[in-house]
């Protein structure tokens, strides 16, 4: 029986776990949580009473975080390419994970949930402030590399792309500024599972946001 995972479309470490179900061609039972203030699940809250998506849960064996959960589906399903077995890749893959999880995420969720749960109807300019140093700082990583970590794609990828297609949402990336960023970008978006993984739920994350905000967002290109 695959893994049930508790998820929702519009949080970008939910699609950070559907994007690797794509590059693994996994399957998954995805159950919708319901977020923003809505009532919580009876049945994450039993196995995860931190209350958050994505939780996986697969018989007797829960896993909360899409970090750990990326890579543990990677590794038990063999996908060392993703996640690399040999200790100097797999600490440089687990360094970008930890990018993701303490710098880059916190930074775009603050502003998320500002608009979508506190109803801000304005967006400061210290937190979009916090997003472009957040590409200054990619846009370097990526320097003569295709992907965060080297040549290839790995788990990183997954993980930052959702978070930073999240923050494209708040201030689009300026090729200009950030061209290294931009080739990342592209190249992400064109793999053959994103749309379905990540693009379909930042659509909606999109419009939720601009329907906060009352209005069509300026998508100023902020330094
Ligand atoms: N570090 C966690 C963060 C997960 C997280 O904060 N998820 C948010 C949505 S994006 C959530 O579940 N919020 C619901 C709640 O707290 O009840 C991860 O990588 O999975």
């Amino acid at each position: 029986m695959p893994p049930k995972i508790f998820y929702n479309e519009m949080c970008a470490q939910s699609r950070a776990v559907a994007l690797l179900l794509g590059a693994a061609d996994l399957q998954a039972d995805l159950h919708q949580v319901s977020l923003y203030g809505k009532e919580q699940d009876a049945d994450l809250l039993q196995i995860n009473p931190h209350h958050t998506v994505p939780t996986l849960s697969d018989g007797d064996f829960t896993l909360w975080g899409s970090h750990p959960i990326v890579t543990y589906l990677s590794s038990q399903t063999g996908r060392d390419e993703l996640y690399p077995k040999e200790a100097k890749a797999r600490a440089v893959v687990d360094q970008f994970l930890h990018f993701d999880s303490g710098v880059l995420f916190p930074r775009v969720n603050n502003i998320i949930n500002s608009i979508v749960v506190e109803n801000e109807k304005e967006i400061s300019t210290k937190h979009i402030s916090a997003i472009t140093e957040s590409y200054k700082f990619l846009d370097k990583f990526l320097q003569d590399k295709n992907y965060l970590t080297g040549p290839s794609l790995t788990v990183a990828d997954l993980c930052c792309v959702a978070t930073v297609s999240t923050a494209t949402i708040i201030t689009p990336i300026s090729t200009e500024k950030y061209p290294n960023l931009s080739t990342w970008y592209r190249t992400c978006k064109n793999l053959p599972y994103y749309e379905q993984g990540n693009g379909v739920g930042l659509n909606k994350l999109d419009a939720l946001v601009e329907l906060k905000l009352g209005r069509p967002r300026t998508k100023d290109f902020c330094e």
